[in-house]
Formats: C-alpha cells, sequence, structure tokens
C-alpha cells in the first residue's frame, strides 16, 4: 500500500472532528490538566459519566512534571500514595509517612487512566469565556490556545456542561473569569477569589480538601485552585492533596448528577 498524504489529513480531520463534537455536551467538564483535574476527569469517567477535559497547552500534567526546582520527583503523603497506587503508579517510601514517585510516570499513567476511563481529553484548547445562564455557569467558551497566544481575533465555540471544575492552578482561570466578567458574588468571603496565601505544606494540604467544592452554581474548584479561590496557603512540592482534591470533586459532582 502507498501513503497517501490526503487521506492521513482526511482521518485526523474527520476525526477529531466526530471527538470535538462529541464532547460540545457532556455531564462534566474539566478546565486544566494537571494532576486535579486529571484525577477528577478519570474518576467521574469510570464512574459513567460523560466527562471532557480542556487544556491549554501541547502537553498534560500541569505542574506534576517538575516535581520540585525542575528534580522529576514527587512527594505525597499515606493518601496521596493510595490514588498513586490504585492507578499503578510506583511508589517508595521515604522516611516516616512520605512516599516518592517519578513524576514523569506519574503524569503518564495519569493521563493514560483518564483517557481509558473513558474520558476526551483535548489539549491546546483554552477556555477563555464561560457561558452564564440564570446565574448559573451552564458552559464553556473556547479557543485553540494558538489563537490565544498569537493575540488574533478569531470567534470562539461553545460547550455546555451540566458540571464544570475549575482545576487550573494558581491562575484559578474560571473563577476569575466569572467573577471578572459577570458583575456576579462567587460564594466565598470576599465574593471574589480571595487569593493564595503563603506556604504551609502542612495547613495548604489540609484547607485544600475544606476548599475542594461548589463556589458558584454550577461550578467546583479543585486542585490548587481551590486555595486560590477561598484563600489558603500554598503547600509547595507534594502533591497528595491535589489527587485527593480531584477526587472529592468527581465524588461531590457525582452525588449531584445521581
Ligand atoms: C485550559 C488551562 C487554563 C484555561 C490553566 O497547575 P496545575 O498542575 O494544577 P493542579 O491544581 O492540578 O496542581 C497544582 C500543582 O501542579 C502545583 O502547582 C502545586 C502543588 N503547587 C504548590 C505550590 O506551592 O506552588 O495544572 C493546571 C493546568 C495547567 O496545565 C494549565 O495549562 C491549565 O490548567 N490551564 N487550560 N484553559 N483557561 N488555565
Amino acid at each position: 500500500m502507498s501513503l497517501d498524504d490526503v487521506t492521513i489529513s482526511r482521518a485526523i480531520i474527520s476525526r477529531y472532528g466526530q471527538k470535538l463534537l462529541a464532547a460540545l455536551e457532556t455531564d462534566v467538564a474539566v478546565v486544566g490538566g494537571g494532576p486535579a483535574g486529571l484525577t477528577a476527569a478519570h474518576d467521574l469517567a469510570r464512574r459513567g459519566r460523560s466527562v471532557v477535559l480542556f487544556e491549554r497547552k501541547l502537553s498534560l500534567g500541569g505542574g506534576m512534571w517538575g516535581g520540585g526546582i525542575m528534580f522529576n520527583e514527587i512527594v505525597v503523603q499515606e493518601a496521596g500514595r493510595e490514588v498513586l497506587s490504585e492507578f499503578g503508579v510506583r511508589t517508595e517510601p521515604f522516611e516516616d509517612g512520605y512516599h516518592c514517585a517519578d513524576s514523569v510516570e506519574a503524569v503518564a499513567t495519569l493521563t493514560a487512566a483518564a483517557l481509558r476511563a473513558g474520558a476526551r481529553i483535548f489539549n491546546l484548547l483554552s477556555v477563555e469565556d464561560v457561558m452564564l445562564t440564570e446565574q448559573r455557569v451552564t458552559g464553556l467558551v473556547l479557543n485553540w490556545s494558538a489563537v490565544e497566544m498569537a493575540g488574533l481575533h478569531v470567534d470562539p465555540i461553545s460547550s455546555r456542561h451540566r458540571f464544570v471544575i475549575d482545576a487550573t492552578g494558581h491562575a484559578a482561570e474560571v473563577a476569575r473569569l466569572i467573577a471578572r466578567k459577570s458583575g456576579v458574588r462567587l460564594e466565598t468571603p470576599t465574593g471574589d477569589v480571595v487569593g493564595e496565601r503563603p506556604m504551609h505544606a502542612e495547613v495548604g494540604e489540609r484547607m485544600l480538601l475544606e476548599n475542594t467544592r461548589e463556589f458558584f452554581p454550577g461550578v467546583f474548584c479543585a486542585g490548587m485552585c481551590a486555595n486560590a479561590v477561598f484563600g489558603a496557603p500554598r503547600m509547595g512540592p507534594i502533591f497528595g492533596g491535589m489527587l485527593m482534591s480531584g477526587r472529592q470533586a468527581a465524588e461531590a459532582i457525582d452525588a449531584r448528577l445521581a
């Protein structure tokens, strides 16, 4: 068989079109493919929910690739180890109560697990706005990250979802968009994104789980975003909380969808 260049292009365009069309209306959309977003997408898909994850960058994994200071090892506590082990990520104990894993293995495994559970993942797509209907977020507004980076004026496409998870990390982008553009109050102490506090691993990890919740009708925050939205410390390079936060958001949304 000789290879036909145009058939290859037709295959890509046709298949991608089908995937994107199927993703335009889902139970849940996850914004951001770091450890929290990937875990949430995996868990919801495994529970039979239709899930799409939009990631701005070329690669999934967010801040997990770099471990701490670009040393590609991650540290988790026992509860985080349990999540990693369930995914099949190999861990090694380090002193009392700490566990380490290769960050590249962790990202690759979580990503594959989310896809195989049935989540649809789109890289290179950025969420630039939300759809708001009667004081509830009902969908997202998407554009190519390349358009965003080039500052081009190209109109976006829209998607509809029963719930959205803001898993955009430190930036808390969806929360900031809602607060800035809609003139509404978020369900936070200030009515706005409170902003992240200085680093404290113990308090940051504990508060992350308290802060993983719905902060505006239809929108949950998970991962680092949760502490940015509600105003809690960053925790530095420990990743267990991110995994558990993604899991907790998935459980809460699954219960609401039931
Ligand atoms: C599409 C977007 C958009 C958008 C952003 O930063 P992340 O890894 O987030 P988490 O919460 O899963 O993990 C946080 C962790 O990596 C970390 O930073 C820690 C533990 N810090 C502690 C500390 O003290 O510093 O991933 C977020 C992802 C990224 O890949 C972004 O590209 C993506 O979200 N993203 N994708 N549309 N508008 N905004």
